[in-house]
């Protein structure tokens, strides 16, 4: 159960919300329950925005702000929920119900969710504006579209039409853009649990283990250290699976003298970590191997060098085009003169994904990266990821032969600060150095 003080954390976030817009209605549905076989879902997790609007975690709620009906006076939120079911619970787990939820959430009505289209209409009195974000779930769309069908008719023959819907993403982007402190310890456990347990691979990942024993490792690395879940699937690449940017299989032997990238993030309170680390699955980098990732780590650490506040987000991205691109003409990857390169984006061949993306609740977290077509400045609180890579297809046959195949990426994660900005997951090793010192162990 939520302290008040927790409840009243959570008001505050939908007061800040609601004078985004005096005179609109914000809905927030919860996440949908996915059908992984017959009877069976898949895990639940709430939807990021209803979570930080509300702390509620359970599915089929419902929460809404509603301008109240006395001018000046911030809006109301009203919550829809299952209503208790004890045969249900026997099955599913105790829910907090009509009655719990009004008392332990502090909003200030609730309802249950069956009773959505009757309630929401009447309750809307004054709205001349919907943030709802459509094109989710098409039966929650629906709903929605019966609630404003019935809240339209509710005005008589008025010849007035739906009310616009218009979708909240940058309005709750931008509040969930910028941490607080309890958001930023709460970044900083997830990291810290996460840099632990990529250091802890580092000292057992052995050849011959299967790319899915070191999956089961990070779970349970990530859960025994007080994560609930992780951020997203883990990536788990030996060799040339590397190359493939988003490698889900997992199921392939590691060899001696392959590299293995391992991208992996573990969720605390809501806030997940995002770190990608790439390292020998024997004791040492080979000579090409060596050559090919300190080209990624300058580039990382150079980009780290550059966050503080001003800084214009999209030249950190610049930066590592720039860098890489260098480096790839000393590897001889690439040929020709620096700048035509960058200008012909030759070096998306080996580097074709972006720099970073903001990091919170979500992985890929929510907030504007442009403002006025402008990429945007960086300020205190804001948390990203900064993650180039360089990767050879196996195929390419323009390459030496000595790098096919070879797929390295670099990620922790940063968070930007009054004076500069803290590397949260600056304990995990990456110099290869520090790498090999730990590889070292997992042969004793
Ligand atoms: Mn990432």
């Amino acid at each position: 159960m939520l302290p008040t003080s927790v409840a009243g954390y959570y008001k505050k976030r939908r007061e800040i919300l609601g004078k985004k817009d005096s005179s609109a209605a914000f809905f927030f549905p919860s996440n949908r329950e996915y059908i992984r076989n017959d009877d069976v879902h898949y895990d639940f997790r709430q939807d990021s925005s209803l979570y930080y609007l509300t702390g509620f975690p359970e599915p089929e709620s419902f929460l809404a702000l509603l301008p109240s009906s006395e001018g000046g006076k911030s809006h109301r939120s009203i919550l829809f929920v299952r209503q208790r079911n004890p045969e249900r619970e026997i099955w599913d787990g105790e829910r907090y119900g009509v009655d719990g939820a009004l008392n332990v959430f502090g909003v200030d009505a609730t309802y249950p969710i069956e009773e959505l289209e009757d309630q929401l209409p009447e309750l809307m009195k004054g709205v001349e504006k919907v943030f709802y974000r459509a094109n989710l779930d098409e039966t929650m769309d629906r709903r929605i579209y019966s609630v404003l069908e019935t809240y339209r008719r509710g005005h008589g023959r008025s010849g007035r039409g739906l009310v616009p819907i218009q979708d909240p993403r940058e309005h709750v982007g931008e509040m969930r853009l910028f941490k607080d402190s309890d958001e930023i310890e709460l970044l900083c456990r997830a990291s810290k649990i996460t840099a632990d347990s990529h250091s802890e691979l580092m000292r057992h990942v052995k050849p011959g283990m299967n790319e899915f024993e070191i999956e089961a490792l990070i779970d349970y690395l990530f859960r025994s250290k007080g994560c609930q879940r992780l951020g997203y699937g883990s990536i788990v690449a030996g060799g040339k699976n590397a190359t493939c940017l988003h490698y889900r299989s997992n199921n392939e032997t590691l060899r001696d003298g392959d590299l293995l990238l391992i991208d992996a993030g573990g969720e605390y309170g809501y806030y997940t970590s995002d770190i990608t680390r790439t390292f020998p699955v024997g004791k040492k980098f080979s000579d090409q191997q060596a050559k090919f990732y300190d080209v990624v780590l300058k580039a990382q650490m150079e980009c780290i060098a550059m966050v503080k506040p001003g800084v214009v987000y999209s030249t950190i991205h610049q930066h590592a085009c720039l860098s890489l691109t260098e480096g790839l003409l000393s590897l001889g990857l690439l040929k020709g003169k620096t700048e035509e390169l960058i200008q012909s984006n030759a070096f998306r061949r080996f580097f074709p994904h972006g720099t970073g993306h903001w990091l919170g609740m979500d992985v890929h977290d929510c907030g504007l990266y442009t403002q006025g077509g402008e990429s945007r400045k960086l300020e205190p609180g804001m948390c990203f990821t900064i993650e180039p890579g360089l990767y050879v297809q196996p195929g390419d046959v323009e390459a030496s032969e000595e790098f096919r195949g070879l797929g390295v990426r670099i990620e922790d994660d940063i968070l930007v600060t009054s004076s500069g900005c803290e590397v949260l997951t600056k304990d995990v090793p990456k110099t290869r150095a520090d790498i090999e010192a730990l590889r070292e162990k997992a042969f004793r």
